[in-house]
Parts: structure tokens; C-alpha cells; sequence
């Protein structure tokens, strides 16, 4: 990879060198939008759909550029999820990452268009890789994962639930559903398109969707989790919002030690089907613990 030494283990840091590369340069008429965009993806955050893409990529022995802009691409488009949900009308957070959040420090018009900003670049810096990759078909189908993944049938969709939601108990179905749209679904996104610039076939596509499905669903329990054990510090948010706003989750349906069970459960079974993929995907296995042994 250019300017790196070839495709080494991957890491927060490795990651977030490269999607600081296409970034857009703070300049023009608009120069305050660019800002905001790169306030945004700079402050913070552990990279970790990057870095599943990424290393999804190299278990499938993906050698190419190609990878490069859709990793930025794939954390913009994270980004402009968590800069919306934290609007006034949404959450109306002040604080993330331990930071201001992109509205409180830019305004609330401004953090509007840096979401809508980021989720449009996010597109344009994926494009990029058109050239650098020699299976067109692949590409094609990497950027309908992308578009169809963060849209209303993915992510979005699940977002709309929770808002239409807000304040009101929601059923187990309706919990799980937001569960899967809007946290598994970047996160299959992440995998998929790693498997899909690496020209995995749509069996092993398949089985990499219902990997991170699992794999999604559990780092959101435990995102429920530490919204009760955490340490707000280590976190950078308020701890026990979910109780304070009436909000149904995995915990306060079936309780902590439920919660804790089920992650442990989920990553079992997550495991599983990576060893079934049957490529060496110890990498990926190791990111996975982190995700669900976090404290933040
Ligand atoms: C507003 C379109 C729109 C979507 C919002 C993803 C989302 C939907 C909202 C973010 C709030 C939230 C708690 C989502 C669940 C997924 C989750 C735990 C996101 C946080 O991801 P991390 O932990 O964040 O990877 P960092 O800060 O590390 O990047």
C-alpha cells in the first residue's frame, strides 16, 4: 500500500492514517463545512469498521489499493450517523468522544450539512478506488453494500424506529430490529465490502452478513451494558441515559447478567463461522474480543 509497508496487520492508528488521506482540504467559500466534516472524523473513535473491512480484506487475501478509500469511506459514513444522532432534534448531545459534539461547537445548521456532507463524500472518496481495481464486478458490488447498508434499509431504517420510538417501550421485535438495522448493519457493511473487493463469491458474502450480524448485535448489548456499568470518563458520554430516557434495551428487558450471557453467546457463535470460512482470520477474531471486552 502506498506509503505503508504492505498490507501489515491493521490498526486504529494504520486506519486512521488513511482516512485522514481523504479528507477534504479546509478551503473555499465553504471552508467552514470542511472543517466541520473533518472536526467530525478527527475527534476520536476506535476505527473499528475500518479496520474489519480491512482486515476482511486480508483474510480473503485482498491485495489491492482499492481498499484504501473505502475504509475513509466507511468511517464518513459512521460519522455522519453519529453527528445527526447527536442533533437537537435526535439526542441532543452535547458531548461525544469526550468532545463537543459537531453541532454544539459549529451550530446546529452546520451539523446538519456536515452529516449530509460526510455521507455524500463518503460516496465520492469510495469512487476513487475505480481505477485501482481490476474486478469491476467486485467494485459494483462493494458500493451497492455501501448504499444499500447505510440506507433505509439498513441503518437508516433502524434509526427511524428508535426516533419514532423515542419515549415509548418498544416490543422485543421492534428492539431487535433496531438492533440489526442500525448498529449490525454498518458493521456487515464493514465485513461484506471486505470480502467483496477481495472477490469473495455471495456465499461467503452471505456468511460473512450473518458473522457481523452476530457480531453487531452483540457489541450493541454491550454498548447497553456499559450505559450501566460504565465509567463515564473512560467513555466520554453520560453513563445511564438508556434508564433516564425510558429506553428499552437488551438490559432493561432481560437484565444484566442475561446481557452478558448472550455477548458471550453471540461471540461463540461469530467465532464459529469465521473458523468456518476456513482462511486464517485470527486477526479478525482478536477484533472482535476487543469489541466485546471493552470498557468504553
Ligand atoms: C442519524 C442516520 C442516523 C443514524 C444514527 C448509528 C446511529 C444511527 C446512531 C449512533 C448512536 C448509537 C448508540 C448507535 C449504535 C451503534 C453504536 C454503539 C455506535 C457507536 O459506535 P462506536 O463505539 O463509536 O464504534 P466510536 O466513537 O468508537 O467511533
Amino acid at each position: 500500500m502506498t506509503g505503508e509497508s504492505e498490507f501489515t496487520v491493521g490498526s486504529p492508528e494504520l486506519m486512521d492514517r488513511i482516512i485522514k488521506e481523504y479528507l477534504p482540504e479546509e478551503k473555499g467559500f465553504q471552508k467552514i463545512i470542511f472543517e466541520a466534516m473533518n472536526y467530525s472524523v478527527c475527534a476520536g473513535g476506535k476505527r473499528i469498521r475500518p479496520l474489519l473491512m480491512y482486515e476482511t480484506y486480508r483474510a480473503f487475501c485482498g491485495r489491492e489499493e482499492v481498499i484504501r478509500p473505502f475504509l475513509a469511506a466507511m468511517e464518513m459514513i459512521h460519522t455522519y450517523s453519529l453527528v445527526h444522532d447527536d442533533l437537537p432534534c435526535m439526542d441532543n448531545d452535547l458531548y461525544r468522544r469526550g468532545l463537543p459534539t459537531t453541532w454544539s461547537k459549529f451550530g446546529e445548521d452546520m451539523g446538519v450539512l456536515a452529516g449530509d456532507s460526510l455521507l455524500g463524500y463518503a460516496f465520492e472518496t469510495a469512487l476513487k478506488g475505480y481505477s485501482s481495481i481490476n474486478d469491476k464486478d467486485a467494485f459494483f458490488k462493494a458500493l451497492k453494500i455501501l448504499a444499500e447498508k447505510s440506507g433505509c434499509y439498513g441503518m437508516l431504517g433502524g434509526q427511524v424506529v428508535d426516533v419514532g420510538l423515542t419515549g415509548k417501550s418498544m416490543t422485543k421485535e421492534q428492539m431487535f430490529f433496531v438492533y440489526e438495522l442500525k448498529t449490525s448493519a454498518l458493521i456487515e457493511c464493514s465485513m461484506m465490502i471486505g470480502g467483496a473487493l477481495a472477490g469473495a463469491d455471495d456465499k461467503r458474502i452471505t456468511a460473512l452478513e450473518s458473522i457481523a450480524s452476530k457480531v453487531g448485535l452483540a457489541f450493541q448489548i454491550k454498548d447497553d451494558i456499559l450505559d450501566v456499568t460504565g465509567d463515564e470518563a473512560v467513555i466520554g458520554k453520560p453513563v445511564g441515559s438508556d434508564q433516564k430516557n425510558n429506553k428499552t434495551t437488551y438490559v432493561t428487558v432481560y437484565g444484566l447478567e442475561a446481557a452478558e450471557k448472550k455477548v458471550t453467546e453471540l461471540m461463540d457463535e461469530a467465532s464459529e463461522g469465521l473458523f468456518e470460512l476456513g482462511c486464517d482470520t485470527s486477526v479478525l477474531k482478536s477484533i472482535f474480543d476487543s469489541l466485546v471486552y471493552r470498557n468504553h
